[in-house]
């Protein structure tokens, strides 16, 4: 006989569950104590809910496995609602256990109680209270399996404090060993006989494609057929940006270069496309052919409605359609490359910038420089991560993590300390808007209280500048969107963090170059200059390109 609780924790440790994120309330006891006796799990006690799900996420992005958060009842799952969100549009595999009073005998009223299963439904994909210590092993398998599969996401189990403390004779079931189906051979041959008979076939890689072994297929496809590829924001460096094939990052919506070389495509292989991301392209009736690539097909609307859909694991169908697919004669990429020579300079314009403060593309540039290949910077939300997903060129998967599903602020901060608990070799930033820095700050403490490794670059503008430069677009008056920020090198000091100010354009890189080289957790408050950010992305870009 185990208690329900160890059932539990041993049964996360089948899994392969390494940590457990959260904050424990007095109904998490059981739970929190038999925790603390397993060998290979480990608690990582944050100070807000919503940070420990952004980090189970993050975990879960990486790995491809569920990461695990925890809170209370009641205000401590409302505090994960955002983490669960971000988890199921971004297509992260997480499991959220939540506490809850006794369900059979109960003296307290409704005393923090509220429906967590259902609050938890729309923005999970499976929720559910556990009843019985005996149907623990199933349900945490279940829940597990559903929270993997494609698209992943998050799901919910709540366990209430009489049922943790209950005895059973159960055992956990075991991880099974799952095949995603296959797309079927006809369908592979059509989307070959039509990638052939094109003129200019274009690959665009999206949210679905960032997975383990698309990476290494899609580049295989690149290279031994010579096909060019564009990125959307959530496939950025499914393989190498700075491969010469590359045609640029679908950071704008329209109206950048990015779109010319998809004008120049007569066929679009739209591998992995998620309708959570705004669509890279619009297709009319008449224009390119498309043929959509993914776990599952395609959801059609007005401006998609693929010809041939290949529907079935992805890595599986590049590597057939690479296998079988011949490089050929008739293909003509003059145009895209042309395309692509006019991007690559506006890339490089304004990297050597010498105002103070910094302007967007100079912080791009020496962000690039300073991360190494293999480097992990992580965003928060705000008008940066435009810049980030256009102008900078990730070499390999998952070293841009920016959310551009649910699109929060706050979740840069804690999905730089998971960056760092799954990759504790890699050097990782987090960079931050002042404003979505200021929505999980308090995580500082976590990370200098763990010893963990990263810099934090918090770009200053006080202001929710985003919004102010939609503001500014759409012609209304600047207001309510300013504010002050504290002494942002005190407050890393006053947490055990280093703390240090930008004070001119070229103090950054040395900065960052010391703060990357060094051990521990350190803050970079660097003042940002977005006056032009109107001027730039939404009329220079556009002149340019459309001038090519
Ligand atoms: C949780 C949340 N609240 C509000 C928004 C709407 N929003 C999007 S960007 C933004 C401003 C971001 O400001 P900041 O973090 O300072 O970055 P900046 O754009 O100034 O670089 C806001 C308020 C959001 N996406 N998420």
């Amino acid at each position: 006989m185990a208690k329900a609780s160890d059932l539990f924790i041993e049964a996360l440790e089948s899994e392969g569950v390494e940590y457990v994120f959260g904050i424990p309330g007095e109904e998490n006891l059981d739970f929190l104590d038999s925790l603390s006796r397993s060998a290979s799990i480990r608690l990582i006690l944050t100070r807000h809910e919503q940070a420990a799900g952004f980090m189970a996420a993050t975990y879960g992005r990486f790995t491809g496995k569920a990461g695990v958060c925890l809170s209370t009842l009641g205000p401590g799952a409302t505090n994960l609602v955002t983490a669960a969100a971000y988890a199921t549009l971004g297509g992260m595999p997480m499991l959220m256990i939540t506490g809850q009073k006794p369900i059979k005998k109960s003296k307290q009223g409704r005393f923090q109680i509220l429906d967590v299963v259902d609050m938890m439904g729309p923005i999970t994909k499976y929720t559910h209270q556990l009843a019985s210590a005996d149907n623990l092993p199933s349900r945490v398998r279940e829940a597990i399996r559903v929270a993997e599969e494609e698209k992943p996401g998050a799901v919910h189990l709540e366990l209430p404090e009489d049922i943790a403390a209950e005895d059973s004779d159960q055992r956990p079931v075991p991880r099974s060993y799952v095949r995603r189906p296959v797309a079927e051979d006809k369908a592979i041959r059509a989307a070959i006989a039509r990638i052939e008979a094109a003129t200019a076939p274009l690959l665009v890689i999206g949210a679905g494609a960032n997975r383990k072994l698309c990476s290494k297929m899609l580049t295989r496809l690149v290279e031994r057929r010579g096909i060019p590829f564009v990125t959307t924001q959530l496939g950025k460096g499914v393989v190498d940006e700075a491969h010469p094939l590359f045609m640029g990052n679908a950071a704008l919506s329209a109206g950048d270069f990015v779109h010319r070389a998809i004008g120049a495509a007569d066929c679009i292989v739209n591998v992995g496309h998620d309708v959570v991301e705004k669509p890279p392209f619009f297709m009319t009736p008449g224009g390119a052919e498309v043929i959509h690539v993914s776990f599952r097909p395609a959801e059609v609307d007005p401006v998609y409605f693929p010809q041939l859909e290949v529907v079935g694991d992805i890595a599986n169908a590049i590597w057939r359609i690479k296998n079988h697919l011949k490089a050929q004669d008739h293909w003509e990429f003059g145009r895209m490359m042309a395309v692509k020579r006019a991007h690559d300079a506006d890339l490089r314009e304004g990297a050597d910038d010498p105002r103070f403060p910094v302007y967007p593309q100079r912080l791009v540039a020496e962000v690039r420089a300073a991360m190494p290949r293999d480097g992990i910077i992580c965003l928060d939300n705000g008008v940066y991560k435009i810049w980030f997903a256009r102008n900078y060129l990730a070499h390999q998967p998952n070293t841009v993590l920016l959310d551009n599903a649910l699109a929060t602020m706050g979740a840069g901060l804690p999905s730089a300390m998971a960056a760092h608990l799954v990759n504790p070799e890699r050097k990782v930033m987090a960079i931050c808007g002042d404003g979505g820095f200021m929505m999980n700050s308090q995580e500082l403490e976590t990370a200098v209280r763990l010893g963990m490794n990263l810099t934090c670059l918090i770009l200053n503008d006080s202001a929710y500048g985003m919004i102010r430069w939609k503001q500014a677009h759409m012609g209304f008056q600047d207001w309510g969107l300013a504010y002050d920020n504290p002494d942002f090198v005190k407050y890393a000091e006053s947490y055990g963090a280093s703390g240090d100010r930008v004070e001119s354009a070229a103090a950054l890189a040395p900065l960052l170059a010391r703060c990357l080289g060094t051990p521990g957790v350190h803050l970079i408050d660097c003042p940002v200059d977005y006056s032009e950010n109107d001027e730039i992305l939404n009329r220079r870009i556009a002149a340019a390109s459309a001038a090519v």
